[in-house]
């Protein structure tokens, strides 16, 4: 009896464990399953939103509803506040631009204790003749610390660096200071008359399973209430912190001379899919971008191309909501997928973008995510995707509303993507 017991319990466990196996990746288009995409337009009860109307005002609550419950989780950080405070300012790049440093605390109750939350807001603006005259600015997060975005050597260097492999804390260092310029090409920004504004990611939560405990959410979960499986995780938090950093523009708009109804909000790689998140969640920003977003950003989860819905959620469990695991063997179960995460957007400006090279985030997803989110962006009154119809070759801009371009090369943010960001937000919002 014991020894079926026993042989019963192998058998149960090899299932599991075969059931949990994660399928090799495909970079093979002729191997791309075949599936019905679910029509953005359509609501749940079967009716079709066909009005700007009944979009705004059933259909696009719904689906955003759909992707709290399902992917990225609710909101949970509605009742914490922030403080913010500027602590340094200067003229830099021969008196073109000027950089503010501010401090963000992030706290619950009255006034903020000693050990809260807190962060460092690094800011450019070009410096205006006319100082009546508000800049856009582009809001996004960085991977390695403010220090690293720039050689400027007033950024303060950030205390903390979180170690996303391993979840260990060091110090940040001088020598790293510039090591990620490459990707905030500043004079660039300001040379086209944007503001940009950044905060290092690990300053709102470090990335790794088990990183809540030491951001932002602390303040939520510190007397032991559990994650539900709604709630919102890692993507959500940093997708809430672009929105305190936008509460701080508004905050300071007058000092900084910053037009708050022109924010840009940007993100590359998982930043990417958090700066779509944030664009989906808080309508005040003007301007979306994504870069190399890939899977859970732009690209659709149906395609199963490079990286997979069960990939993420076995490498990733505190990017998304719990729930979204339940998808990792069935895909084609999700009630959503990720052109009706740009649909959100709709019918504020979008702009998604890949890098031929960067197979794993599917180029070709994420443009069929701009392209599918076309409908919705025309009922809203816009002319969506212009008269895109198929991916255009590398290093072309394509698009209206919502633009789009593959750079050739890899998995990265360069100066010719900021350009057509400058470009595409330009024309958008001026
Ligand atoms: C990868 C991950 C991607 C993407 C990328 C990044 O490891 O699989 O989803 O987000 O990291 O953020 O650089």
């Amino acid at each position: 009896m014991k020894q079926v017991l026993f042989l019963i319990c192998i058998m149960f466990s090899t299932v599991l464990w075969a059931a949990e196996k994660v399928a090799p990746v495909n970079y093979d288009e002729a191997k791309v399953p075949q599936f019905v995409l679910p029509d953005p337009l359509v609501m749940s009860d079967g009716r079709k939103a066909d009005s700007a109307k009944m979009w705004l005002e059933q259909r696009r609550p719904e689906l955003l509803k759909l992707f709290e419950e399902n992917m990225y989780g609710k909101p949970t950080l509605g009742g914490i506040n922030m403080k913010a405070e500027l602590f340094e300012s200067a003229p830099v790049f021969d008196g073109k631009a000027i950089r503010y440093q501010l401090q963000l605390v992030f706290f619950k109750g009255e006034k903020p204790l000693q050990d809260d939350p807190k962060t460092d807001f690094l800011i450019y603006t070009p410096a205006k003749k006319n100082s009546n005259e508000k800049s856009p600015i582009f809001l996004g997060l960085n991977f390695m610390g403010n220090h690293t975005i720039n050689t400027d050597p007033e950024i303060r260097i950030a205390k903390i660096i979180w170690d996303r492999g391993n979840g260990k804390q060091v110090p940040g260092k001088e020598e790293e200071r510039g090591k990620q310029s490459r990707r905030w090409p500043l004079e660039t920004i300001i040379a086209h008359g944007f503001a940009v504004g950044t905060v290092y990611y690990g300053e709102i939560e470090p990335d790794f399973n088990g990183g809540m405990k030491h951001g932002v959410r602390r303040l939520i979960y510190q007397d032991g209430r559990k994650l539900q499986p709604n709630e919102g995780n890692a993507i959500t938090t940093w997708a809430w912190g672009l929105g305190k950093m936008l509460d701080a523009v508004t905050e300071f708009q007058d000092k900084l001379n910053i037009d708050p109804k022109k924010a840009c909000v940007i993100g590359h790689s998982r930043l990417g899919k958090t700066a779509l998140w944030a664009g989906a969640i808080d309508s005040r920003f003007a301007v979306v971008v994504s870069n190399n977003s890939g899977c859970g950003g732009a690209a659709l989860s149906r395609r199963e191309f490079g990286e997979t819905v069960h990939r993420i959620n076995t490498a990733f469990p505190h990017w998304f909501c719990d729930n979204f695991k339940k998808y990792n063997l069935d895909v084609n179960s999700l009630p959503i997928d990720q052109h009706e995460f740009v649909a959100l957007i709709a019918p504020r400006p979008v702009y998604i973008a890949g890098a031929s090279e960067d197979l794993w985030a599917d180029p070709k997803g994420e443009f069929l995510s701009g392209f599918y989110a076309d409908p919705v962006y025309r009922l809203l009154g816009t002319d969506g995707f212009g008269n895109v119809t198929e991916m255009p070759p590398v290093n072309q801009s394509v698009g209206n509303r919502i633009g789009y371009h593959r750079r050739e090369g890899k998995h990265d943010i360069l100066e010719f993507d900021w350009l057509q960001f400058l470009k595409f937000a330009q024309k958008q919002i001026e």
